[in-house]
């Protein structure tokens, strides 16, 4: 039987376009009517209010086409490297992937990790070279780059040969040779067709008991839990008893409804038959990584891969004077449920109880500061710690993680940015010049990577490009010397008024404005100096009966510096905790007490 399907995840760097490229597919295969609201929509995938402010996709999201009688389910994949499990769990849903490149920058850092995962599958890839519109681009250049990594990733010769299409995503046209003038008209036929002959159709077994791995979940108010995967054998049909083979035991189930998609939309069917993605209603207790069986044919499909965490914090119930004030859940029961409700879903993420709270692991600093802002924005309120690197153990030995660290930068930044990562002990692998672009490559260990997007930033007035990726351990190394300036912490609760604000500027930087609440021990801006300073931001002027003019005006003070969630986590050290709320977010030492601190020094 030959199947008029076709199942491909959008895969590639951060950044090169995917989500466009997919709004274009869904766009040009009518499968929104013409007035509907999405046709005037931009990146209609990536809709996480995080993702859209952030303008990246965070989960991997799944969608489906019709193009001539074929139906193409299509995977749109996160870029960035932190998010990198999203593409682990999704990759086995499909047959062939879109590996999509800007025609600029050509292969990065995540292009090799996208790749050598579907490669790695079995995947049949089709290239294409996006953005081919940008006046920097390097077409020919970029495929020879491209067919080094080929033959560098490649498991059989086969995959050697893939097709290679041209786009401009961004206005819906792709072609198979390069185009003389991409003004000229064109639309996506070239990528439709492309997927029709040069992705197989699912390489499943019709013939057999049902088979499923659940490679995504879903959940609404009405049905609960959707469990979602590519039917690898076999049929299931509404009722039908399964058996849930998690990794430690199974359970039985039975099937409530099942769902296919259909552009965004899930559309209730009776039936499905291998080889269709769909969605299953009914199996309440269903993971990630499960196969679904016939109970009558138990047979298990390889867990999922998923590579370890590299970035740690603590992350406990709120211990501020202002707990409570303006959230809804702080409990660490609380906590504790969600936490264990995002371990369902975001499968690169762990999280292990402690004394005072939850150590909550995941790929990178932009992993856990998403799930920290969704959490705050919930309605939730926690504090958390410094960010540190997982070690592990190998032969008796502490390995830290490491990374190839890519770096573009103009050249007049080139010095500030050499030493920048000199003093993270940042080996240089490679320098390349190009006008007045500089690209870099390190090794670096992620230790030393914590708050370097900050400082880059910073350095570079926010034009810094930095990508990094997972390389492997290291034996420990020397410890990072500290060049953070101490801090400036309240010496008592109360509200800050303007005129102990100013005398505070004198002695650094303020991160906390007039007239708001804070309380001892709260870190309320930087010293300019090493050492740690309490002061007095709340004192008010002292009424004299002798009212001098001069002094009774408004006082001036500088515009106080607000950070970011990410900076504040990269600000930390290590006696230093934030305070997560859904409307503030508070430094301040572990030791609210000045005599305690003292002691614990
Ligand atoms: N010049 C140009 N820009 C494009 C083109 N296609 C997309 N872009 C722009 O590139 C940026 C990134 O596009 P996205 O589609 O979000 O990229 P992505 O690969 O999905 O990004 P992540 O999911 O975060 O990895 C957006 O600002 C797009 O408007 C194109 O063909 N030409
Ligand atoms: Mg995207």
């Amino acid at each position: 039987m030959t199947k008029k399907i076709r199942n491909i995840a959008i895969v590639a760097h951060v950044d090169h376009g995917k989500t466009t490229l997919v709004d274009g597919l869904l766009k040009q295969s009518n499968t929104f009517r013409h007035n509907q609201a999405e046709m005037n929509q931009q990146l209609i995938m990536d809709s996480g209010d995080q993702e859209s402010e952030r303008g990246i996709t965070i989960t991997a999201k799944l969608t489906a086409v019709s193009y001539k009688d074929y139906k193409i389910n299509i995977i749109d994949t996160p870029g960035h490297a932190d998010f990198s499990s999203e593409i682990e769990r999704t990759l086995n849903m499909a047959d062939g992937v879109l590996l999509v490149v800007d025609a600029q920058e050509g292969a990065m850092p995540q292009t090799k990790f996208v790749l050598s995962k579907a490669l790695e599958l079995g995947l049949k890839p089709i290239v294409i070279i996006n953005k081919i519109d940008k006046p920097g681009r390097e077409i020919d250049q970029v495929e020879d780059g491209l067919s080094d990594l080929f033959l560098e990733l490649a498991t059989d010769e086969s995959q050697l040969h893939y097709p290679i299409l041209y786009a401009v995503g961004r206005d819906g046209k792709a072609w198979s040779q390069v185009p003389a003038n991409f003004e000229e008209p064109a639309d996506l036929s070239v990528v439709f067709e492309a997927i029709l002959e040069h992705i197989p159709e699912p390489k499943v077994e019709d013939e057999g008991g049902f088979q499923m791995q659940v490679s995504a979940l879903d959940y609404d108010n009405f049905l609960g839990k959707y469990a979602i995967g590519r039917i690898n054998r076999g049929q299931i049909k509404l009722n039908q008893p399964v058996t849930i083979m998690g990794q430690d035991d199974n359970k039985k189930a039975k099937i409530d409804k099942i769902f296919q998609f259909q552009g965004l939309n899930k559309v209730e069917s009776d039936q499905a038959t291998a080889g269709n993605i769909i969605a299953l209603v009914g199996l309440g207790e269903a993971k990630i990584g499960d196969t679904i069986c016939d109970p009558e044919q138990l047979e298990k499909l390889d867990h999922l891969k998923i590579q370890p965490p590299t970035l740690k914090v603590y992350l406990g119930p709120n211990t501020s004077p202002f707990k409570g004030r303006d959230s809804k859940f702080n409990t660490t029961r609380q906590i504790a449920d969600r936490l264990n409700k995002e371990l369902e879903t975001n499968v690169g993420l762990r999280v292990e109880p402690n004394q005072l709270g939850f150590t909550v692991s995941g790929r990178g600093e932009l992993h856990l500061s998403v799930l920290i802002e969704a959490m705050r924005r919930e309605g939730y309120e926690f504090e958390v710690g410094r960010p540190e690197v997982v070690t592990i153990e190998r032969d008796g030995q502490e390995l830290e993680p490491i990374e190839e660290l890519f770096i573009e930068v103009d050249n007049q930044f080139l010095g500030a940015v050499s030493q920048a990562l000199g003093k993270r002990y940042a080996q240089m692998i490679s320098q390349t010049n190009k006008d007045s672009v500089v690209r870099l490559e390190y090794e670096i260990s992620s230790r030393a990577l914590i708050g370097l997007r900050s400082e880059l930033l910073t350095l570079t007035k926010g034009t810094v490009v930095m990508n990094s990726l997972p390389k492997g351990y290291q034996s420990v190394q020397a410890k990072l010397t500290s060049d953070r300036n101490g801090v400036l912490i309240a010496f008592e609760t109360g509200t800050t008024t303007p005129y102990a604000l100013q005398t505070a500027e004198a002695r650094g930087e303020l991160l906390v404005g007039p007239a708001v609440e804070v309380y001892q021990g709260q870190i309320v801006g930087i010293y300019n100096r090493q050492e740690d300073l309490e002061i007095n931001v709340c004192k008010t002027k002292h009424l004299t009966n002798m009212r001098s003019k001069s002094s009774d005006g408004a006082v001036q003070l500088t515009p106080f510096t607000e950070f970011s969630l990410e900076q504040c986590l990269d600000f930390l050290a290590e006696d230093e905790l934030l305070e997560v709320t859904p409307n503030n977010l508070r430094l301040r030492k572990k030791y609210l007490d000045p005599n305690q601190r003292k002691r614990q020094k």
